[in-house]
């Protein structure tokens, strides 16, 4: 199965790695340029050696397919996963009266009674954010980030280019093409981004009757980001081979710098000593033609019987 392919790259990244500093002091084993690649036919590529959570997943997808960028919708969700970079915004901001939260990703992780004080802020801000429209305009729209570049990348005529569905129109009209190509990778928009796109660039392919995606992501934390990073791009090449009535081939996944946080080594032992089950399958709503109609409950895992989840601290 897929999953052996991120299990040998684990293995792989201990084995041979760099020890190397990086810009969060976390510390990091590491190498240079790696490929996985996932038959899609053999079961959606969703890690069964610790639960990762789907729904997370197909939520932040969705908000990326829609071009939303405002982390409301996450929130609407439950899905937390955006909050920090809003959230430091609104701490910076004049408007912000509460206790100094400067640096707060590390702080909370050190000093209890910090955390305790985070946890308040944030519990205030993402109440705002689900209530106060205008609140949420001004602190929950993180602007540049993947939403924009695929549905709404600016040009410098000030048009906007609608990356996702031409590339939809384009994999219909000429199957064959090789440019197929949505880039998440804008160079003007990089020195205003805390967080550059990880996942730069990714082309689609079609042979056989079959769709597949190659991801080109320069960086991945290999514990925690990238078992999220493969399953979101295997159920974003399904949702697309669904509207172009295709069916699915291959995730082939490229990485630039593979890395294991220094903080994670244990946990990836634990996860190496696990037997792997059988892969899910997903069950798309034949009903809706357009991904962009798409919403959560149109998605259904069927037999996903992982083992339990492996907490771990994420380096910020
Ligand atoms: N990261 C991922 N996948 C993602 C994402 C972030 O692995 O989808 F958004 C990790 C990679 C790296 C860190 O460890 O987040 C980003 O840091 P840097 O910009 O320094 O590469």
């Amino acid at each position: 199965t897929g999953e052996k392919a991120y299990l040998d790259l684990c293995k792989h990244i201990l084995n041979t790695g760099f020890n190397r500093d990086d810009r969060t002091n976390t510390g990091t084993c590491s190498i240079f340029g790696y490929q996985m690649r996932f038959n899609l036919n053999e079961g959606f590529p969703l890690l069964t050696t610790k639960r990762v959570p789907f729904k997370l997943i197909a939520s932040e997808l969705l908000w990326f397919i829609k071009g939303d960028t405002n982390i409301r919708y996450l929130l609407e969700n439950n899905n937390n996963i955006w909050n920090e970079w809003a959230f430091e915004k609104w701490i910076k901001s004049d408007e912000y009266q509460g206790p100094d939260m400067t640096n707060f990703g590390k702080r909370s992780q050190e000093d209890d009674d910090f955390n305790e004080a985070y946890q308040e802020q944030m519990k205030y801000f993402k109440e705002k954010i689900l209530r106060d429209d205008d609140f949420s305009k001004k602190y929950g729209d993180l602007g540049s980030v993947y939403g924009k570049q695929w549905r709404h990348w600016r040009t410098t005529q000030n048009d906007t280019i609608d990356q996702l569905k031409d590339v939809i129109a384009s994999i219909k009209q000429n199957p064959h093409s090789r440019r197929h190509i949505i880039s998440a990778w804008n160079p003007e928009d990089i020195p205003n981004m805390a967080l550059p796109p990880c996942h730069t660039l990714f082309q689609f392919y079609v042979a056989d009757g079959k769709l597949s995606c190659q991801l080109y992501q320069r960086s991945g934390d290999v514990f925690l980001g990238v078992p999220f990073n493969i399953a979101s791009y295997a159920l974003l090449t399904h949702l697309i081979a669904h509207e172009c009535q295709l069916e699915v081939g291959e995730f082939i996944h490229t990485l630039g710098d593979a890395h294991i946080y220094s903080n994670h080594f244990e946990q990836v032992n634990m996860q190496l000593q696990r037997e792997m089950r059988p892969l899910p399958t997903i069950k798309l709503n034949k009903e809706k033609a357009s991904i962009f109609d798409f919403e959560l409950t149109d998605f259904e895992l069927i037999n996903y019987n992982p083992h339990p989840s492996i907490k771990a601290p994420i380096a910020v």
